[in-house]
Order: C-alpha cells, then structure tokens, then sequence
C-alpha cells in the first residue's frame, strides 16, 4: 500500500489574526497570509492548518462559528480563499481546515431558531433540559469556568455549552445534524483544501446527563460515519484534538483499519507540568524523566497501529521556548534542542507559528493584562476563591494563552511589521531582537535550524519510518533514542538542561545536525554536552550503541 502523503509532511498552524494584516485594520487577515506563502515556502513546510476564519461574532476568536459557508469580514472573502488555496497548490502547499462542530456561535442561524421553540425544526440540534430545583439540569462545568448550562428566557430551559456561553453544543444524535455537518465538511472538500483539524473531537460524543463529555459511548460510531460520508473518498489528513486521549484511545481514532483519522493531537506530555489532580494553573516544574515516558510509550504504542501527530505548541499553550527551554541566555541553543527532540520522532510534526524563530511568552506584569476569554474566567474564579494577586499572574504568565496570541514578529519596524494600523492584540516588545527578518538574514537561526530539520524529514525515510527505541529513561538531564532503519542507525541526543553532562554510548558517530559547531565524527563513548546541546549522529557501521 502507498504511504499516506501526509506522513511525510511537516505542517505548520497559523492562527490568521495574529499572523499578517494586509490592509492596516490591526487583524491578520487571508491576503496576509497569501503575501507571506514564500516565507512558508522557504522554511519547507508543505501543510498549512489555519486556525478558524469563518464568519464569527469573535466571542472565542473564531472558535465560535456563525457561518461554516463564509470567511469572515475581517479575514476576507471566500474568492480571497480561493485565491489562496490556488497560490498554495501552485507552490505544492496544501491547507487544512479547522473544524469547530462540538458547538457553534450562539449567533448561527440554527441556534437562533432553535432557542426560539420548542417546536423549531433545530431545537434538536442542540442540547435542552430544564432545570431542577431553581437551578440548572445538573452540575456539569463548562471549560471555561461556571456552570455547563444557561437559561434561556423563551422557552424557560437550559441549553449546554461546554465552553463559552456563546458557544452552545450541538447534538450529535441527531441525524439530521450529521447529516448538515458532512454537507459542509463536503462543500469544503471540493474547494480543495487538505484535510481538517477537528476541534475537541472527542467532545461529540457526550452524553450530558449522565455527565459523560469526553469519549462517549457513539463517538467512534460517528467517526466512521463521517469518514464514510466525507473525506473517506480521498487522501486528506485528518487531526482530532483529543485531550482525554491515552495510547489506547488513540489507536481507535488512527489505525487505519478502523476508517477514522489520519491521527489525533494528544496532551498528556502538555500536562505534565502541573500538580497532581490540579488544574493546569496549579503549575509544577516539568521532570524530563516523565515527558520521555509520556512520549516513548506513545511512539510504542502506535507502532503499526496508528500514527502520531508532533507538537510542543499551539494557540492554545504558552510558547515552548519559554516554557520547557530558557527564554534568555539560551534561547537560541534551548529552542533549537526543543526542535531537534521533536522532530527526531516518528510522526507528522506540527510547528506553531513564530515557534520557528524562537518567539516567547508575554512579559505581561498584571492579571489584568491577559485578555482572552479563559484567562479572564480563570482569573475572576481565583480571585473570588481567594487566591493571592501573584499567584494568578504566576499561573497566567506561565500557561494563558495569551502567549501565543501575540503578533507574529516579522521585522524591526513598529508593529513587528505585522500591522501598519494598531495591532488588535499588543505586540511581544522584544521583536526588535526576535523577528523574521534577523533570523533570515543569520545563517545560524533557528529559523534555518527548523529548515534543516524539515529537509531532513523529506529526504531520510529513516525519519519517517524508522523504528524509535528509547535511551536513558530515568536520566534527568539527557533526552536520548535511536532510530533504525534499513539497516541504518540514527542516536538522537540531547541535554535538556543548562548545565554540562556527559553522555556514555558505544562506537563512533558522524553528524548529521546539531546545534553547535561539531567535528564530522565523535566518539559516541563519552559525549560531553553543552548547555542544551541537541545532535543527531549516524552511528558508523559496526558500532551500533545499545
Ligand atoms: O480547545 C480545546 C480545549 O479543551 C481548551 O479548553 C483547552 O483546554 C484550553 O484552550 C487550553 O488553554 C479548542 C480550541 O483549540 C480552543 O482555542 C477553543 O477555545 C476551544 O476548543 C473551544 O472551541
Ligand atoms: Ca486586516
């Protein structure tokens, strides 16, 4: 059987309103996009996902969609879509769509017809119940903070959203909502876009009262439904977000025996760095012996029987430099050795933008400053629960997604030279250092660096079909494995950490990649590492480490 396409494809993820505005209103926009195609191109990337730009009342940045046929003003037109997705396939890049059908925007046709009876044709679109004792249905939480349920006045019953509450769920038990949804997914599909990233996929399953929200009992039933009725009739990629996935969950989604997805988005690693049965604000310090277990079991357990999607970021997460490297002294080494551990790995990598030239957190200085819609939540919940000023903006600097809102940095002009106008979100006050524009013009970038290893990907089948074996599970500092194939050997290894260590294999190793200057052959039997020093070795024939 040919290989899938997209297993050896490297995708990167624009979120369009922080990524290029080209008329100067201060919002990223689609001939932003377009302008920036030979950017994309440079850096190698063959897949481009773009975060929403349907017609939306922006209550969730586009995550809450008015209308699936339209591109919102502020982004476009739909020939300006067009136009893209033809400039894209004449540079051999595909787009893959994001897919929000967990909910709509409270402001879709259907929601506003359904809210208004009982007896509208979509009241069953969405989930009513009325309430009990005064109160709502039951107590599930919405992910955003407070109940799951909001009254509505005109029929006097509760309608569930399990994010904002302009996000109301759809029902997916009903046929006929199914039956619209492949009628969009299929309108899109013959525009000729790549595939779908499927928003928390693993929502539509939910069965609210018995307060089941993730992996509920028919959703793998309405994915292969929707593999049948959609996209099973060609070769797309297709990614869930599925943050209650484990190994096991997701082989049902990605093996392709079962005619469901390409692969999934999982977060165990994402999670890591939080206490214990907390929320992901109750912060903990990351041990690199738990992040190596999180992934070798998922590159295990996948072997054969599903694929692995790749990430360290997305709007959604802070920027990873900042967050599991060192955003000052060594940013340049540490982001380069994030990328290299990565990318190493078998799977379809994903790289947020801005990621590529190293771009961190926001230096914001007060709760207040974060604006997007869960930090706002999360904010006014902990204060009313008592928790000290510090402690909130301690949680939000590390994790609000915030972080990765900020405008793409693209040179040292004013506005990073994303916006002629006053940019919708502030921009990072360190691209002056940190910007596109620096890091093509230095031959040693991370920028180049994510080149080099997007190049590596297209041209050594060993990346993308070797087998993974792991090293030094316990070792705090190192992040070590091999690839095999084909009779060759790769040693992936690297110092996670700021201070020295060394590193004891077996036999002799050419270089293939590294973020520091290397001699074309090292001695595999004692490698000193640098501060967050990354390198993949050919070991030489014969002298295969174990
Ligand atoms: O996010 C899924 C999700 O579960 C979020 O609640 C996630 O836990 C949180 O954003 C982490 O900060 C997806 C989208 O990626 C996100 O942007 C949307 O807000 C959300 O769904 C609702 O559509
Ligand atoms: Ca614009």
């Amino acid at each position: 059987m040919a290989e899938s396409w997209w297993k050896k494809s490297v995708i990167y993820q624009i979120y369009p309103r922080s990524f290029c505005d080209s008329n100067g209103d201060g919002v990223g926009d689609l001939n932003g996009i377009r302008s920036k195609l030979w950017y994309l191109e440079k850096l190698g990337v063959d897949v481009l996902w773009l975060s929403p730009v349907y017609r939306s009342p922006n209550a969730d940045n586009g995550y809450d969609i008015s209308d699936y046929y339209d591109i919102s003003p502020e982004y476009g037109t739909m020939d300006e879509m067009k136009l893209l997705l033809q400039e894209c396939r004449k540079r051999g890049i595909r787009i893959i769509m994001d897919l929000v059908v967990n909910h709509t925007s409270d402001e879709h046709r259907w929601f506003q017809e359904a809210r208004r009876s009982k007896s509208s044709p979509y009241r069953d679109f969405y989930i009513w119940r009325p309430g009990k004792n005064g109160g709502p249905p039951n107590d599930l939480q919405s992910n955003f903070g407070g109940s799951a349920w909001e009254y509505t006045e005109e029929t006097g019953e509760y309608y569930l959203h399990f994010y904002g509450k302009k996000q109301p769920d759809l029902n997916w038990e009903n046929p006929a909502l199914r039956r619209e949804i492949w009628k969009m997914m299929n309108y899109w599909i013959d525009l000729g876009i790549g595939g779908f990233r499927m928003d928390v996929i693993d929502l539509i399953g939910k069965v609210p009262d018995r307060g089941i929200k993730e992996n509920g009992p028919r959703l793998h039933e309405y994915l292969q439904e929707m593999n049948r009725e959609t996209f099973g009739r060609k070769d797309l990629l297709t990614v869930g977000e599925c943050w209650g996935a484990t190994p096991e969950i997701g082989r049902l989604y990605s093996d392709p025996a079962r005619h469901e997805l390409s692969m999934i988005f999982q977060f165990e690693q994402i999670q890591l760095d939080k206490q214990p049965g907390g929320h992901r604000w109750d912060l903990k310090p990351l041990e690199l012996p738990e992040l190596k277990a999180v992934f070798n079991k998922w590159q295990q357990e996948l072997e054969g029987h599903g694929w692995n999607s790749l990430f360290w970021s997305n709007h959604d997460l802070p920027r990873i430099v900042s967050r599991w490297g060192n955003d000052r002294e060594y940013r340049v080494e540490s982001a380069k050795m994030l990328a290299t551990v990565l990318h190493g790995m078998k799977g379809t990598p994903y790289i947020y933008q801005g990621e590529e030239l190293g771009m961190t957190n926001v230096p914001f200085s007060s709760p207040d400053d974060f604006t997007d819609v869960e930090s706002r939540n999360v904010c006014a919940e902990r204060r009313a629960a008592g928790y000290a000023e510090a402690d909130i903006l301690a949680s939000l600097q590390a994790k609000a997604r915030d972080n990765a809102r900020t405008p793409m940095q693209w040179n040292a002009t004013a506005q990073a030279g994303f916006t002629t106008g006053t940019p919708w979100y502030p921009v990072n006050p360190n691209y002056t250092a940190i910007n596109a524009e620096q890091a093509l013009a230095d031959e040693n970038s991370i920028f180049y660096y994510y080149q080099a290893l997007i190049a590596l990907r297209k041209t050594q089948p060993i990346l993308t079909q070797g087998s993974f074996e792991p090293l030094l599970p316990d070792d705090p500092d190192i992040y070590a494995y091999l690839r095999r194939w084909n009779g060759k050997t790769w040693l992936v290894v690297c110092n996670f950490h700021q201070k020295q260590v060394t590193f004891c294999g077996k036999g002799r190793g050419r270089t293939i990649l590294s973020n520091y200057p290397q001699p074309e052959l090292a001695d595999l039997q004692q490698l000193s590492l640098r501060p967050y020093e990354a390198t993949i070795y050919e070991i030489l024939e014969g002298e295969e480490s174990s």
